[in-house]
């Protein structure tokens, strides 16, 4: 279902994930849009956080507000949501709680709980559960008028999760590693529930206009090498499996997909091996270190700078772009440029100018 949009004049992001040689590494960052922003405060009001999620025009707005800014500067976007609308879709009422994150006042306590059967059991329809998305990529996309391709993207199975039983944000993760060690075939369960949803979500999101997928897996890195490939890694490999077919069916052309498993540096091997273009980078690994263990495989890397780096000195920025330019080879292959994760609130929004005018004259030469 091709949507009349206008011809993309900026699609170095596209080629580079598809392997290509290209001319500079494309940069985007994690969590552009949002708090760091005063016109993100501006624009949202007093209006509830998934109130602007739901608002096609709001979170159209809110998409632009990183491109505006940085004109030429961004070779991105990435739709105005969060991976707890999927939760919601499932039935689950979730809050945001003004600078306190997410809220589940229910969240799901036990296979023996029926909150549990019923998230499980439930027939979703997620094409009208999540219109409200749909309608805001369509609109995004008009609005964005080709200047740069959109991203589309969820939450990893093993992240959602961790949110549905924890009812929120945590440190200790007790009740996710009390379900996989006292339930581990009930986890096992939702996991795969919450996995065929992300790959319907996925798939509407580019009947929509999306031109990539990101898969945030935020909370791999709570995880052993063992449990990792127990609990997540078969259901990132279920959505890179899985997707790509739903969109053969819906008679949609492939996406690049992008996985970011965060803080499973220990896996990344195996990672390398899922199925994904793209295997996003924290920044506890250094990318030469990356580079070797992906050896000749065709997985373009994204990332990685310590998003803390932009808290730092003019200088310290400079260092920390052309280490990471140097650990990627240089950036005209392989190497999409981004954070280690999104970028946090209080950065000055020109210290990030800064770093993304660094990766652009440093992988330009
Ligand atoms: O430009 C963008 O990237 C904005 C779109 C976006 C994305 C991709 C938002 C808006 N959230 C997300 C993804 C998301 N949401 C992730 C994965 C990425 C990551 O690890 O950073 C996660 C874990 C969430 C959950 C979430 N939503 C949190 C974290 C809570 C915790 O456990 O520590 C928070 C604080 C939110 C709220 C949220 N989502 C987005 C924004 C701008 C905000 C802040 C809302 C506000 O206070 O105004």
């Amino acid at each position: 279902m091709a949507q009349d949009f206008a011809p993309l004049t900026n699609d170095l992001i596209l080629r580079t994930a598809r392997g290509e040689d290209v001319e500079r590494a494309p940069i985007w960052i994690m969590r552009q849009a949002g708090r760091y922003l005063p016109e993100y405060h501006e624009a949202k009001g007093n209006r509830d956080f998934f109130e602007c999620c739901r608002d096609p025009e709001v979170a159209s707005t809110l998409t632009l507000q990183p491109i505006e800014r940085f004109a030429g500067l961004l070779d991105a976007s990435i739709i105005f949501s969060d991976i707890l609308v999927v939760p919601q879709a499932l039935g689950m009422v979730v809050e945001m709680v003004e600078k306190k994150g997410p809220h589940f006042p229910d969240p799901l306590t036990s296979p023996d709980d029926g909150q549990y059967s019923k998230v499980l059991n439930k027939n979703v329809d997620v094409a009208a559960e999540l219109d409200y998305v749909y309608k805001a990529i369509t609109l995004t996309r008009k609005k964005l008028k080709g200047r740069v391709p959109l991203i589309g993207f969820c939450g990893a199975p093993w992240t959602l999760f961790c949110y549905m039983v924890e009812g929120g944000g945590t440190k200790l993760f007790i009740q996710s590693k009390k379900w996989i060690y006292r339930h581990p075939e009930e986890s096992k369960a939702l996991l795969q529930k919450i996995s065929e949803v992300c790959v319907e979500y996925l798939a509407l999101q580019v009947k929509a206009g999306a031109q990539l997928i990101q898969v945030f897996d935020s909370w791999a890195g709570e995880l052993s090498p063992s449990t990792f490939k127990k609990f997540s890694e078969p259901y990132l490999a279920y959505i890179s499996e899985n997707f790509p077919k739903r969109l053969a069916e819906l008679g949609l052309e492939r996406v690049p997909m992008i996985v970011f498993p965060k803080g499973a540096n220990f896996a990344l091997d195996s990672v390398c091996n899922l199925g994904y273009d793209v295997v996003g980078l924290d920044w506890q690994i250094d990318p030469a270190e990356a580079v070797k263990i992906r050896g000749n495989r065709r997985i373009v890397f994204q990332g990685n700078a310590d998003p803390g780096v932009l808290y730092g000195t003019k200088e310290a920025i400079t260092e920390t772009v052309e280490e990471m330019v140097k650990g990627f080879g240089g950036g005209k292959k392989g190497w999409i440029a981004n954070l280690g994760h999104g970028i946090t609130p209080l950065v000055n929004p020109e210290d990030l100018r800064f770093y993304l005018q660094e990766i652009q004259r440093l992988t330009s030469r």
